[in-house]
């Protein structure tokens, strides 16, 4: 058996481990971020349910940290009430990235983690089956400490030879996704394994599990060897450790070999995490800005590798430099043995622990400005401007493109890290808040609004195609996000406004004067975050039903979850659609029922279509009460 399997075995409550199959599966820890947890809390709360049934679970707020108005306080202060109320863990502000976090404290050696954001993968490296979902999925999942899934197969990803100095882990995954692109991991959990793994320190793994969230994969998993051991007792928890291992002749279902020695420093160009080419090839790019941070490259290790880079230096003069620890632990840390001192020197710009930038909040780069980040996603506008051009790359490369003012890999030998100081290890606890009372009184703030409820399934639905698109539209698409938005996630009437604004700008009147209707897509359609705005608002919209070529694992099911239809079609029927035409799907109780494709008439011109709907059976009883709340509501609490 492969390891992903034997996790997932020891976790199986229904189904079989048989792929595509839906399964059921334990989980021991959750964790939610402020940006998808506020909604997620107002889901919990709505299951008026006790204490949390999982072993851990924590809230962190790492997402909105900018209090520009009352909003985002207001909705730390109703995470922390709520997280009180059912026994949640809290992580303050200021703590750090939720996946670096969960990392250090939580993270252990064949568990279970769900969470509320795309990233929660990253503790594949301490060989967790770690999974991001939508907040409504991670609400269930801490209420009932279940969770379904369509059961994945496992790519297996054979790690040869040894990396060369300069070749870090960004580089190891950047090469995955070139092989692999932004849709081969999905339906997949990515397992590593092969001599190579063992060069690779436990935060390097955590790199490379971060972003199998941009193959899609459900999730990625390493074994757990000496280098998690040392990792353990790094952070005090020697008593966790367990060793996990693949058996040998265990079986995939899918083989990538990788001999680490031919790496070379590499960038994901823009717009996609998958342009990946050679530093080599674009070298000498001048650029604006450097971000170094984020749930991918923030650890002490890197930040380490960073500092070494700048120390003596001074960052260009046309380049901002800024630099975002992942945890207080860490940034205590750098403080202590003069690396941020260092940094400081060189002209680096120090941000609070958290997100920032990645998603952002602050530091948007000029106008057609260039900007090399260590981040994990370049999707378009992401950061704040539209026009930008994000560069992905380790931090290695980002600190010394900061120095040289241009995108370069001239390392000077100097400059070269042997081996990462580990002790003494800070463990700052301060930040989290362990308190548990069931009578705490749920703070609320005005910019809270309810929960958008799903119809019940009809047997036929009208309305006109609102919106066409093509491949790879991620829900940064669909739901925006930067300073000015993300303070709005407990509100979608307003977060509505914005929807699919940087692709067609008229969208939201359409769907408004067209009483909702539906979406065309292309192929992977709502890749990226695990945000489920990108499937409330166009439930808020009454967009009842996306025609897509095929859809992403997370944002699939938020659209089940919200009782919008996810119908797949094929290359040729997609031109069957055309703006504004007017459609009818036909006999879906029916269709829904038994399985059946499901008849689609264009009423302008009266031609008929069938496309595929595959759904769970689970899956078919959120369709039909028009939403996974309604579900549990209906059914007293049973689904
Ligand atoms: C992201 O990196 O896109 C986010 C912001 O962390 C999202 C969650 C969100 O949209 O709130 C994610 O990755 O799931
Ligand atoms: Fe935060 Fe960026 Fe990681 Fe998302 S990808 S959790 S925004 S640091």
């Amino acid at each position: 058996m492969n390891l992903a399997y034997k996790v997932l075995s020891s976790h199986l409550l229904e189904g079989n481990l048989v792929k595509g199959e839906q399964i059921c599966i334990k989980i021991d820890q959750t964790l939610t971020q402020d940006s998808t947890g506020t909604m997620a809390y107002l889901q919990l709360e709505a299951m008026d349910v006790g204490r949390v049934a999982v072993d851990r679970a924590v809230a962190y707020i790492d997402h909105n940290m900018l209090q520009t108005g009352f909003e985002n306080m207001d909705d730390h202060e109703f995470i922390r009430s709520v997280a009180k109320k059912h026994g949640i863990t809290f992580s303050k502000p200021g703590n750090g990235v939720c996946h670096q976090l969960q990392l250090e404290n939580f993270s252990k050696p064949g568990q279970t983690l769900v969470g509320s954001d795309s990233h929660t993968p990253t503790c594949g490296a301490m060989g967790m089956i770690a999974i991001g979902a939508g907040g409504l999925d991670v609400a269930v999942a801490m209420a009932t400490g279940k969770y379904y899934v369509s059961c994945p197969g496992v790519i297996q990803v054979n790690l040869t030879g040894k990396k060369s100095k300069w070749v870090s882990a960004k580089d190891i995954i950047l090469k995955v996704l070139e092989q692999l692109s932004v849709k081969g991991g999905v339906n997949m959990v990515v397992e590593y394994t092969g001599e190579g793994v063992k060069s690779l320190s436990l935060t390097d793994r955590a790199t490379i599990c971060n972003m199998g969230a941009e193959l899609g994969a459900t999730c990625s998993i390493f074994a757990c060897d000496e280098k998690t051991k040392e990792y353990l007792i790094q952070q005090g928890r020697e008593g966790d450790y367990v060793e996990l291992k693949a058996d040998e002749d265990a079986v995939y279902d899918q083989r990538l070999d990788i001999d680490l020695s031919t790496l070379v420093p590499m960038v994901a160009k823009p717009h996609s995490p998958d342009a990946v080419v050679p530093v080599k090839d674009i070298e000498g790019m001048k650029i604006n800005q450097v971000v170094i941070g984020s749930c991918t490259n923030s650890s002490f290790a890197d930040m380490m590798r960073a500092a070494k880079i700048l120390k003596g230096k001074k960052v260009s003069d046309h380049v901002s430099l800024v630099i975002a620890p992942g945890s207080s632990s860490i940034l205590a840390m750098l403080s202590n043995n003069g690396a941020l001192a260092d940094m400081v020197h060189a002209g680096a710009r120090i941000l609070e622990c958290g997100c920032g930038p990645c998603i952002g909040m602050g530091q948007a780069p000029l106008s057609k400005g260039i900007s090399l980040r260590t981040i994990n996603r370049n999707f378009k506008g992401r950061s704040g401007t539209n026009d930008a051009g994000v560069y992905l790359v380790s931090p290695e490369i980002a600190a010394l493109s900061a120095i040289k003012g241009y995108l370069s890999e001239e390392f000077e030998d100097d400059m070269y890290l042997d081996e990462v100081p580990s002790t003494p290890f800070i463990k700052n606890t301060n930040f989290f808040i362990n308190d548990y009372d069931p009578n705490t009184e749920v703070y609320m703030g005005p910019n809270i609004k309810p929960v958008p409820r799903g119809d019940k399934l009809k047997d036929s639905i009208s309305g006109k195609v609102v919106l066409k698109v093509g491949d790879n539209i991620s829900t940064d698409h669909i739901v925006p996000s930067d300073s000015k938005l993300l303070p709005y996630r407990s509100n979608v009437p307003h977060l509505a406004k914005f929807s699919f604004c940087k692709v067609d700008d008229q969208f939201y009147t359409r769907a408004i004067q067209n009483n909702g209707g539906f979406i065309v897509g292309g192929d992977n359609y709502g890749q990226g975050s695990s945000r489920e705005h990108a499937a409330l608002v166009p439930n808020y919209l009454k967009i009842k039903a996306i025609f897509a070529l095929s859809f992403a694992r997370i944002h699939r099911s938020n659209l089940i979850n919200n009782g919008i239809l996810p119908l797949v079609i094929t290359k040729e029927q997609y031109d069957f659609f055309n703006d504004n035409d007017e459609y009818e799907l036909l006999n879906l109780l029916e269709a829904v029922e038994k399985d059946l494709d499901v008849t689609v008439v264009n009423k302008t011109t009266n031609k008929k279509i069938q496309v595929q709907l595959t759904l769970s059976s689970r899956e078919k009883g959120m369709i039909q009460y028009g939403g996974l709340l309604n579900a549990i509501k209906e059914t007293g609490g049973k689904f």
